[in-house]
């Protein structure tokens, strides 16, 4: 089998990717190790910023999202038991949409099929050759049998537990890492939504996320040790660890109910420099990750593949190459603004065990001057919502 651009993993990036080439005439075909019902039933993000739903507009997929999905003007941030609004529309004239991500994932994996767009999910065993030269193929196994994809780039949108950052040699690459002494133990319960927009919360107990699914299911978490066992949590534990966190001066208590899933999530930040390698492309987690404190990942691997899909139309249109060129600079750019910003909400809002007095009384000062002054609170909404997304010419 033969493509223009081989795409590695049907998550966000790698999906989105496909439906921006396919726009421009652009041949792809997608390897997805994952069955479909797999992918489509993986709970993980559920913020969008604006700029990404402005995209799926674009793209023709965001009708169930506008209809199901809940726009959030505001955040509340709240600590030392007082909550404090920040409003995110009415200091940046932009919101964020609260829809799951493996809404999102059924959307564009619907979409791509409508256009009989090729994707390959149960793929084993992918791996890419050739990059160095101009032929680059990967080879998979599906159905029982061993299939070989010639193309003339590979993008590598397979997630950070992927293939595809491993094919870059390792002197060729430099890889940043944090790792945070601390995961989050994430619940879905089945109940009204206890507030109408995200509560984030510091307590001495640590952080506590209140977000939402939809009017009868609710999706929270807590900061909690990165080795526990979600299994070890009786629900009566959850619930009272909620209950402590969140409580205000004024006697708020969430709205308890059936919980139908928990998990535990480690927190890690990493970069891999460059995000290309000859002809390969790496795009989203493959690429990076971020604390999910700042909302930011999955926006930004879709403002990567919007980066890359640019300068390969540009490639394949116009027989120009210096975007292709700049693809790793421009979208570092953006990776590195988000790493902080996702750094400094993590650092703001969680416990960290070494932490002195001295250090806990500095982090309720940063958030009193977050909440109080404008052009603090300022500075969190826009990179909330999203900062815009400059293509390069
Ligand atoms: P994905 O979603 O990991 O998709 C990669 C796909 O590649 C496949 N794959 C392979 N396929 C073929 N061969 C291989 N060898 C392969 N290896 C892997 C995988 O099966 C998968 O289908 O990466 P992508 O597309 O880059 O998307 C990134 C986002 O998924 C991620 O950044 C977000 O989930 C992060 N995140 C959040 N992002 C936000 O923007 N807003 C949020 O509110 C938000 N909340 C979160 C989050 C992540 C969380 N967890 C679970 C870490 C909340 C949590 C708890
Ligand atoms: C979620 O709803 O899963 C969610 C919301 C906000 C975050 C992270 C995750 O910062």
């Amino acid at each position: 089998m033969r493509t223009q651009v081989a795409i590695v993993g049907a998550g966000p990036a790698g999906l989105t990717l496909s439906l921006l080439l396919q726009r421009a005439g652009i041949a792809s075909v997608i390897l997805e190790s994952r069955s479909r019902e797999d992918i489509e039933a993986t709970v993980r993000a559920g913020v969008l910023e604006q700029g990404t739903v402005d995209l799926f507009d674009e793209l023709g997929v965001a009708g169930r999202l506008h209809r199901e999905g809940a726009v959030h003007h505001g955040i509340e941030l709240r600590f030392d038991g007082v909550g404090h609004r920040i409003d995110l529309t009415g200091l940046t004239g932009r919101s964020i949409t609260v829809y799951a991500q493996h809404e999102v994932v059924k959307d564009l994996v619907a979409e791509r099929l409508a256009q009989a767009g090729a994707i390959v999910f149960d793929a084993r065993d992918v791996a890419p050759h050739g990059i160095d030269g101009d032929k680059p193929w990967l080879s998979y196994k599906a159905g029982g049998a061993a299939h070989r994809l010639q193309c003339d780039y590979i993008a590598g949108c397979d997630g950070f537990h992927g293939v595809c950052r491993q094919a870059i040699p390792a002197t060729a690459r430099r890889e940043f890492v944090r790792t945070y002494p601390f995961g989050w133990f994430g619940i879905l319960a089945e109940a009204p939504p206890s507030s109408p927009e995200l509560i984030y919360t510091l307590h001495e107990r640590g952080f506590a996320l209140v977000s939402t699914r939809s009017p009868t299911l609710q999706r929270m978490y807590f900061q909690c040790d990165p080795h526990a066992n979600a299994a070890d949590w009786t629900v009566e534990m959850i619930w009272a660890e909620f209950r402590a966190r969140l409580a205000t001066r004024d006697g708020w208590a969430p709205i308890e109910g059936p919980i139908v899933q928990k998990n535990v999530v480690g927190m890690r930040s990493f970069v891999c420099e460059p995000m290309r390698h000859a002809r390969l492309f790496l795009a989203g987690d493959a690429a990076h990750i971020v604390p999910p404190t700042g909302a930011k990942g999955l926006n930004l691997a879709v403002a990567d593949v919007q980066v890359l899909a640019h300068a390969l139309i540009a490639h394949y249109t116009e027989k120009r190459d210096d975007l292709l060129d700049r693809y790793s600079d421009t979208a570092l750019a953006r990776v590195w603004n988000a790493q902080r910003f996702s750094w400094w909400m993590t650092s703001m809002l969680h416990r960290f065990p070494d932490a002195d007095s001295y250090q806990q009384r500095l982090q309720l000062a940063e958030l009193a001057y977050v909440a109080g002054s404008r052009a603090a609170s300022t500075a969190l909404a826009e990179n909330y919502v999203g900062l815009p997304l400059a293509l390069p010419d």
